[in-house]
């Protein structure tokens, strides 16, 4: 029997991956694996929509392969690949662009979000039309489940209704995907600022927990999070922003509820809590930064390992877009 697809990226925009993108989509990529036909992209084609430094950008595409492995996808078993490597993406985003109205992609929250931090006039027509790119990305596959954290929500949205629109226009042609968003722990805070959401490309990185990191550099950043004056580990959103988080993170490491955590440090200080949390996370991490750096030291297997995915996604790509192209009447080459 053949599986349901499932398609998943995310940009190298950073040296190395953070807490938020390991818990909201990493940890779910790598228990996904044995019931889907899973794609796992980096999506360096995304990256450039804000400035980019080209030979770091090669350098960050691989190390962010190299955490997908090293935090369990498989390329054996799962398709991992770049998404520049096949040429699709670009093409399939150029047909969605044409039936996407300026003013649903403009209400795209993140576009506001990343045009405010880079200046209106700074803010690239690639940043403003990513999302499309992104439904590209995901109906390319005909993937039926999209595991995303909370923030790329109102992107696969966008995608439905684009994928709807095309089969209404043009004819059946898109599988209509569903994100996969993992309840409370879909959304993982700055440590240091626990309202906004943590992101790797951050500007000040004295909140953002990475992988690659060295570990007691981790460790610290734990015991110096933001929490409040009320010494009590409990979980209240908007009370207790910060012990929140904390508690979250806690929980999605080790599978616990959150209840039977608080219940663990009831009357015990955050200090007790910050220590029992440092040391989760530093389990965690040590081994995923290991194979990561190991996997790194030889970049040549690793471009080889990519390229080879990269054709197996080219041919399942490349079946939908000459539909794609069909369906829309453009005329082929003989
Ligand atoms: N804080 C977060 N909590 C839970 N999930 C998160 N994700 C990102 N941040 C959090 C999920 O990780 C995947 C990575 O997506 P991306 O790299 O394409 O872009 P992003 O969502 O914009 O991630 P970052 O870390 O914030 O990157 P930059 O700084 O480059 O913008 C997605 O599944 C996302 O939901």
């Amino acid at each position: 029997m053949t599986k349901p697809r499932l398609f998943s990226g995310m940009q190298p925009s950073a040296d190395s991956l953070q807490i938020g993108n390991y818990i909201g989509a990493l940890m779910q990529w790598r228990g996904m694996q044995d019931d889907y036909d899973a794609f796992f992209t980096v999506v360096d084609l995304h990256a450039i929509t804000v400035p980019q430094d080209p030979a770091q950008l090669r350098e960050k595409t691989r190390r962010t392969a190299a955490q997908y492995i090293a935090a369990g996808v498989e390329p054996s078993r799962s398709t991992l690949y770049v998404q520049s490597q096949v040429p699709a993406h670009a093409e399939l985003a150029w047909i969605l662009s044409t039936i996407t109205g300026f003013g649903e992609a403009g209400r795209m929250t993140q576009f506001k979000d990343k045009s405010q931090r880079y200046g209106a006039d700074q803010a690239s027509v690639g940043l403003f039309t990513y999302p499309v790119l992104m439904a590209a990305d995901i109906l390319l596959f005909q993937a039926e489940a999209v595991p995303v954290g909370d923030d790329q929500k109102q992107h696969v949205e966008l995608t439905r209704n684009l994928a709807e629109r095309f089969n209404s226009r043009f004819g059946e042609t898109f599988v209509v995907p569903t994100p996969v968003i993992q309840g409370e722990t879909a959304r993982i805070y700055d440590l240091q600022d626990p309202t906004s959401k943590m992101s790797k490309s951050a500007e000040s990185q004295a909140g953002v927990l990475y992988l690659l990191d060295d570990i007691n550099a981790t460790a610290k950043k734990v015991m110096r999070a933001v929490t409040d004056s009320e010494g009590v580990v409990r979980y209240d959103r908007a009370e207790k922003p910060g012990v929140s988080n904390l508690l979250t993170i806690y929980a999605a490491l080790t599978g616990r509820e959150i209840s039977s955590i608080e219940d663990e440090y009831a009357g015990r200080g955050y200090g007790d809590f910050k220590k029992g949390l440092r040391d989760v996370i530093v389990a965690e991490f040590e081994p995923v930064r290991a194979r990561a750096l190991e996997l790194l030291e030889d970049p040549a297997e690793l471009d080889r390992v990519l390229s080879a995915n990269a054709e197996r996604a080219s041919e399942a790509a490349e079946q939908t877009l000459a539909t794609v192209y069909e369906r829309v009447g453009l005329l082929r080459r003989g």
